[in-house]
């Protein structure tokens, strides 16, 4: 047995080209013309096959590595006399890879490939993206078997190879196993024998629930409906975190109350809301990072400099989400005034489309109804919410003694694509400060 090194054959017009995929590991047994490798250049995938066989002994080249014709990758303990010499230096298969070609069983590999390491498009559709999970090279565990054919058709669609069920030999996955994948997440339905629901997550199964009592089937309102994709777009898409806080609102809510018989003579209503709204608009401008948007592609954050607070309502057909605009330009009085006219809306179902787009952060307020803490879905594309919870009388160590003091439970769930963990707790912690002492706002 004679130990003989395995060299990138002659590639092309290529100077140097991206090693995709290592689909061999070190004692691997090969025959010849098995896949070792996969290269890609903008042009064309191509394959690099074994001009021996026997053992791969070492293996020189990791998925990322650029590499070019000559450079030595595998050294492979040869278990042929014949070791076809000639393979050697033979050209490597190349397929444009746009047109990926028809898979051959031959194809097969003698191991699994290392890792997926295909990147989604930079856009991927809505299917596209509920069909691709981001992938580490290193991370992924079990790989898949595909021929880099069927890979290349898989990336070519932002469809993670790792989700797809191989049907061909030995579970091989081919190119009409994605097509059936892809078929059945635009059918919103069960995967081909892979139990797998519309969002390329595991659905919940169907039971016929009278076999257990009496039931009745009622239809969802419209804005059901409706809400309910936004909520499960931004939870299956947004990765949330929720930060829970609380403020000592007694001095804010003693002066709401000082000023409740004024406020009734201007026709309006005061609640803790609209106070809460100027805090937070002043957190904004502190945190920019909250009033923002991702861009479409993940890689740039769209700052907004105009402060226009969506207020969740909640109505007898369901939730809705009105936006007050400008709300750092406003004062209180208007505040109130504008809450009760789009809220009374909201509820006598008039709100136009305009009443509900442009908003740069959400308010969802449960205080007027209970509850300790809750857990709000980001309102996409922005990038947090604020959830409110019942303001609640609580003894509250001074230093030397309890003080009754009206405290409010409240939380904030963010992107954490955009925001970090500590800026989560800065953010709350200030719009906490701001409602324990509303001077701070003027400053
Ligand atoms: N703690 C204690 N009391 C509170 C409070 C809080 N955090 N927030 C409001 N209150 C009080 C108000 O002061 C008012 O009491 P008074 O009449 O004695 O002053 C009472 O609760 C009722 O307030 P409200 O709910 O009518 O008014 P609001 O400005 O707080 O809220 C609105 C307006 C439109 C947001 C609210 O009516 C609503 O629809 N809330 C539900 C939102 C919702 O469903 N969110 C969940 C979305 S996720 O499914």
């Amino acid at each position: 047995m004679a130990t003989q090194q395995i060299n990138i054959p002659d590639i092309g017009d290529f100077d140097s080209v991206e090693v995709i995929e290592v689909l061999v590991a070190e004692g691997d047994e090969v025959a010849v013309d098995d896949s070792l490798l996969t290269l890609e250049s903008d042009k064309a995938t191509m394959e690099i096959p074994a001009p021996f066989a026997g053992k791969i002994t070492k293996v020189t080249v990791s998925v990322g590595d650029s590499v070019a014709e000559g450079d030595s990758v595998f050294e492979i303990e040869v278990s042929e006399a014949a070791a076809a010499p000639e393979k050697a230096e033979q050209k490597a298969e190349e397929k444009p890879a746009e047109k990926p070609a028809p898979q051959k069983a031959a194809e097969s590999p003698k191991s699994a490939p290392a890792a997926e390491s295909a990147p989604a498009p930079a856009t991927p559709s809505p299917t596209a993206q509920a069909l691709t999970k981001p992938v580490n090279a290193q991370s992924m565990g079990a790989a898949s078997h595909a021929s880099p054919s069927a890979r290349a058709f898989a990336r070519k669609l932002g469809v993670d190879i790792s989700t797809v069920s191989g049907t061909g030999p030995k579970g091989r996955i081919q190119q009409t196993d994605i097509e059936a994948l892809i078929k059945s997440v635009m059918q919103g339905g069960a995967g081909a024998g892979q139990a797998q629901g519309g969002m390329g997550i595991p659905s919940v199964p169907e039971i016929d629930f009278s076999q257990f009592g009496e039931t009745e089937t009622v239809e969802l309102g419209r804005i059901k409906k409706i809400s309910g994709k936004f909520l499960q777009t931004s939870w299956l898409n947004v990765p949330h975190v929720t930060q829970f806080d609380e403020c000592d609102i007694t001095e804010m809510d003693a002066f709401r109350k000082s000023m409740k018989a004024k406020a009734e003579k201007e026709g309006v209503k005061l609640t803790p809301l609209v106070f809460v709204m100027k805090a937070v608009v002043k957190a904004l401008q502190d945190f920019p990072g909250f009033n923002s948007s991702l861009s479409p592609d993940g890689q740039s954050l769209i700052k907004k400099h105009y402060y226009n607070i969506g207020v969740a309502v909640d109505t007898p057909n369901g939730l809705v989400v009105p936006v007050l605009r400008d709300v750092d330009k406003k004062g209180i009085y208007e505040l109130s005034r504008e809450l009760m006219e789009i809220s009374g809306k909201a509820r006598d179902g008039k709100l136009s489309p305009k009443d509900m787009s442009g908003g740069t952060f959400t308010i969802s307020s449960l205080g007027g109804i209970g509850g300790t803490q809750f857990t709000p879905i980001v309102n996409a594309p922005e990038v947090a919410i604020m959830g409110l919870s019942k303001a609640k009388m609580q003894p509250v160590w001074n230093g030397s003694e309890f003080e009754p003091r009206l405290v409010m439970p409240f939380s904030v769930s963010y992107d954490h694509r955009v925001v970090d963990g500590a800026e989560g707790v800065r953010f709350t912690t200030t719009v906490g400060q701001y409602l324990t002492d509303l001077r701070q706002l003027i400053l």
